[in-house]
């Protein structure tokens, strides 16, 4: 809170984000339909009171007419959401090529694209180009509505460019950004073509963010070897500035979920589902359907599970919701056509003329459905061949306080850093680990299983969204002062 006339004032955030919270479908030439679509981040800020938050981003449509764009600004006040309005050969550049095929893929270890190195090459200039062009935009809408001792939060690998224009407009902002996704290590960031600019664009933040400790270094790494720059325990010095690095892991809001279970709609849920799975054991997956989620090695490995234990087979049941993510990049369309075989494949080996072992669902969930799913669960897997963090991990423990149930935890999911104590840490890419570790798991001792679960829900309760963003925002604050104190002096 700051002090302005003798009065308390809420300090005002401006959070930047590629997408906003709310997604528009246009209704008529004027009119439109605003759905608050909420992810980890939405939650994390909702929660927060402390800070008047503002969000700056895409709001997912293409408007180019001039009466549209004026009413869903419009619209979109109401929610405290300013939009970028971009257009769709830029978003085709900028999201589906540089961020979701170039970056996303290679911070999570994944190369960069090989089949045809010309072509790459051409077209890996024109979408840096666009990355470019859409982050500048990005900071003219800032700008444009920055106020004097706004905080500016930006957000993730589609805004690395970022804060160094934000810092070109006015060096007195005070700029945070934040990678939701791992940061790898320096050997992987320095193949990419543009690294240098890329790290140089985000050093002009003030701090700089990570879910663990292991990314913050790997930046650091980075730095330190492709920009011949001090590393130092509290960040990265060039020519005596310094930008803070630290890890800020973030968390859910583990109340709405906690709340959520006694909602009547919550409890018909899980009163259905636990009719329609009676005797046998649930075991979930729910994800984006991505390749870093590790969906086909879990699949795989339940098939494994029942081909090795044939008394299981009529048993349990594997339900696998996997809502369509970037519809439009082919890797993920071959992804969805690669997992509806293998889940084809399994069904006809296993079924019977009753029952499947695997229901896979292409769709996201609503929340009572989702809780409800969590809470019926006995074992959950997740088998991210790489996460920044993983918040299913999170929402089902905290839906867990009276099943108790097992998570099978990825080791390459920042989660498992928080959870490994009390979740079973597995290596995805060893079908016969993830196999056994599945049989373990279903018959572990209910005194196990409560250990586990008290040590993971006493974590995911203290280490909520709120305090996250709460941390994050002081450290900036703090961060700025220590700055002016240091060139004062
Ligand atoms: P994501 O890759 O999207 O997030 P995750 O952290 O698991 O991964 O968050 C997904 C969110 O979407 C969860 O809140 C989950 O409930 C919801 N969700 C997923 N599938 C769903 C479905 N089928 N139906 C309904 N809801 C579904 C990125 C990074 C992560 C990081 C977060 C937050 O990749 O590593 O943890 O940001 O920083």
């Amino acid at each position: 809170f700051e002090r302005q006339d003798g009065r308390l004032q809420r300090q005002r955030l401006l959070v930047v984000a590629n997408r906003l919270p709310v997604s528009a479908v246009r209704k008529g030439e004027d009119s439109w339909n605003l759905e608050v679509s909420v992810g980890g981040l939405v939650s994390a800020l909702l929660g927060v009171n402390e800070f008047e938050a503002n969000w700056i981003g895409w709001a997912g449509v293409n408007v180019t007419d001039e009466i549209g764009q004026r009413s869903l600004t419009e619209a979109l006040a109401e929610k405290r959401c300013i939009p970028v309005f971009l257009d769709q050969e830029l978003v085709h550049q900028y999201y589906n090529g540089y961020c979701n095929n170039i970056l996303w893929p290679l911070f999570h270890y994944l190369p960069l694209p090989q089949e045809d190195r010309l072509a790459t090459t051409r077209s890996f200039q024109s979408q840096f180009a666009a990355y470019k062009e859409v982050n500048q935009m990005f900071a003219d809408v800032v700008n444009e509505h920055y106020q004097e001792g706004d905080v500016v939060w930006c957000h993730d690998y589609h805004l690395m460019f970022l804060p160094k224009c934000l810092k070109e407009y006015n060096s007195e902002m005070k700029v945070g950004w934040f990678l939701h996704t791992p940061f790898p290590s320096s050997e992987i960031h320095r193949t990419l073509p543009s690294r240098s600019e890329l790290l140089r664009a985000v050093l002009a933040a003030d701090l700089v963010g990570f879910h663990t400790y292991d990314y913050a270094r790997h930046f650091v790494s980075a730095c330190t070897r492709i920009l011949g720059l001090e590393g130092t325990p509290e960040g990265v010095e060039d020519q005596g500035q310094l930008t803070r690095v630290a890890a800020f892991p973030i968390g859910i809001d583990s109340d709405r979920f906690i709340r959520a279970l006694e909602l009547p709609a919550v409890k018909y849920h899980i009163k259905e589902l636990q009719e329609r799975f009676a005797g046998r054991k649930v075991m979930l997956g729910v994800d984006r359907l991505d390749m870093i989620k590790g969906i086909p090695q879990k699949i795989l490995a339940f098939e494994k599970f029942l081909e090795e234990n044939p008394d299981w087979r009529d048993k349990v049941v594997l339900l696998q919701i996997a809502v369509p993510t970037r519809t439009d990049v082919p890797e993920y369309q071959k992804l969805t056509c690669q997992v509806h075989e293998i889940v084809g494949r399994i069904n006809g080996r296993f079924g019977t003329l009753t029952a499947v072992p695997i229901h896979h669902l292409d769709r996201s969930l609503d929340f009572p459905a989702l809780c409800a799913l969590y809470a019926v669960t006995d074992v959950a897997l997740v088998t991210s061949l790489r996460d920044g963090m993983n918040l299913v991990s999170y929402e089902f423990v905290a839906c867990q306080a009276s099943k108790k149930g097992v998570l099978i935890l990825s080791e390459f999911a920042g989660a498992a850093q928080s959870l490994g104590a009390g979740a079973i840490l597995v290596n995805p890419w060893n079908i016969t680990e993830l196999a056994s570790s599945i049989g373990y798991a279903l018959t572990m001792s209910a005194n196990e299983r409560e250990k586990r679960h008290q040590h993971n829900f006493l974590h995911v309760t203290t280490h909520t969204s709120q305090e996250w963003a709460e941390t994050f925002v002081s450290e900036l604050n703090d961060t700025v002062v220590e700055a002016q104190l240091r060139t004062r002096h």
